[in-house]
């Protein structure tokens, strides 16, 4: 029995990681006498648009030679970090870095038990930053790796939102002047928090105080008219997209989808939480409204299993999530043949790095749709040289080599990540009758 009185062990400091011996390289990397070999993978804390941003630099032996990814999981960045610092990163020192499938699938066995975003995001800041410097190293755009282009652009769309049908109209008229032919409508529920307007309680610290109420019945008795209205106002010349954010059960869910069904929506987006997709099939089955989902998968088997009917009609991948590139091509390449398009993920908490990766998979696949294209802060350009916005709604992939966006430490050292982080935003949210709502 050990003695009680005895010092207490000292918790391992986050400053000792567990760093495992670096196993053998892969059997054929010494018959291609390969030379470059990975020296360091480095993790930067950083928020220029005020959500954190994880960004990953793997380095090499070869002078100036080194990729960048992006790991941002806005909710567990610093869990991630801890992933790459501690795991993932000293695991792949002097490994050639060539070969990225299989170092993902050496990354991703390592862990044994697979899976979740924590491991995801930090599988998939590395699996960009590998993919990025495979193209650097052959001085190609990334996009030319994955059979090259097969259109110009990405159709992007922005994000608009208002406490009114016409306020909203009226923001949808100024983004079609800025070029957009797709927006997505978020409107404002008198009383209850609704996502993506001023009142929704994560975007509002006001509304926190507020705590607002999330009342899926007075969603439902106002936003199916509301975006009736907007279609009259703004005619039929823009796509309209519409983001229900998982908050909806599937009988509320079939109720809304009847009720819009009119309104000639591009698509509409999280109509169920993960935990509910089994219902997707019925839904899609007995309405003609497109639906998007998948901007909450972290593993492409969920995905797989609504591309059988298919019961979904856009992916809406976030490939920092899914692992990086290499699963996100492989998921790309399973819609085409399902004849689901892309949707990437794409406000600010995926940051320009995985935003330039995901561009070459959009220009490249033929199975792509549209792209969602956050309106980064001014300060983002700074610490991140070369990131795209959109032109006439749409985003061109840099001309590279690589993903084509750099890192400056030094501009990301003046955007800190605000302490302490606001990783309740989605703790905060209540239904009317007091239980904890899906965010
Ligand atoms: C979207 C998403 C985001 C998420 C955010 C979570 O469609 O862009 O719903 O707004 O809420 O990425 O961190
Ligand atoms: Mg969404």
């Amino acid at each position: 029995m050990a003695d009680a009185s005895a010092a207490p062990v000292a918790p391992i400091a986050a400053a000792d990681p567990v760093v495992p011996p670096v196993l053998a390289p892969a059997p054929w990397v010494e018959e291609r006498g390969a030379k470059v070999r990975i020296t360091a993978v480095r993790t930067f804390l950083t928020a220029p648009h005020g959500c954190p941003h994880l960004v990953v630099r793997v380095e090499t032996n070869e002078p100036g030679l080194y990729g960048l990814g992006c790991a941002s999981d806005p909710q567990r960045v610093l869990a991630v970090r801890t992933v790459l610092d501690a795991y993932a990163g000293p695991l792949l020192i002097g490994r050639d870095p060539d070969d990225i499938e299989d170092l993902h699938r050496l990354l991703l066995n390592s862990g044994y038990w697979r899976g979740g975003s924590v491991e995801g995001n930090a599988l998939g800041g590395i699996d960009v930053a590998l993919w990025d410097l495979k193209a650097k190293r052959l001085g190609a755009p990334l996009y030319s790796l994955f059979g090259g282009r097969v259109r110009r652009a990405a159709d992007a769309y922005t994000h608009v939102d208002g406490a009114d049908p016409e306020e909203v109209a009226d923001k949808v008229a100024a983004a079609r002047e800025r070029g957009f032919r797709h927006v997505r409508v978020q409107i404002s529920v008198p009383g209850s928090d609704t996502y993506g307007t001023a009142g929704d309680t994560g975007r509002a610290a006001a509304a926190r105080e507020r705590r607002v109420p999330w009342d899926s019945a007075a969603y439902l008795r106002t936003v199916p008219e509301a975006l009736r209205r907007v279609r009259e106002l703004v005619g039929d010349e823009v796509e309209l997209l519409h983001d229900v954010h998982e908050r909806l059960d599937p009988r509320q869910a079939r109720e809304f989808l009847r009720r819009v069904e009119d309104v000639g929506l591009y698509f509409l987006e999280d109509l169920l939480a993960p935990e509910d997709a089994r219902h997707f099939a019925r839904l899609h089955a007995a309405s003609p409204v497109p639906l998007a989902v998948g901007e909450l998968f972290h593993d492409p088997a969920q995905f797989v299993a609504l591309l059988d009917g298919p019961d979904i009609d856009f992916a809406r991948l976030r490939v920092p999530t899914l692992g990086g590139l290499t699963p996100a091509r492989k998921l790309a390449a399973l819609c085409e043949l399902r004849g689901v398009r892309l949707a990437p993920h794409g406000p600010a908490d995926v940051g320009p790095l995985a935003q330039a990766a995901t561009l070459a998979l959009d220009v490249s696949s033929p199975a792509f749709g549209v792209q969602e294209a956050a309106a980064f802060a001014p300060a983002v350009a700074e610490v991140y040289p070369g990131t795209v916005v959109p032109v006439g709604g749409a985003l061109k992939p840099p001309a590279g080599p690589g993903h084509g966006v750099d890192f400056d430490e030094v501009a990301a050292r003046r955007h800190p990540v605000p302490e302490p982080l606001a990783h309740d935003r989605w703790a905060l949210l209540r239904a009317v009758d007091g239980s904890v709502q899906r965010p």
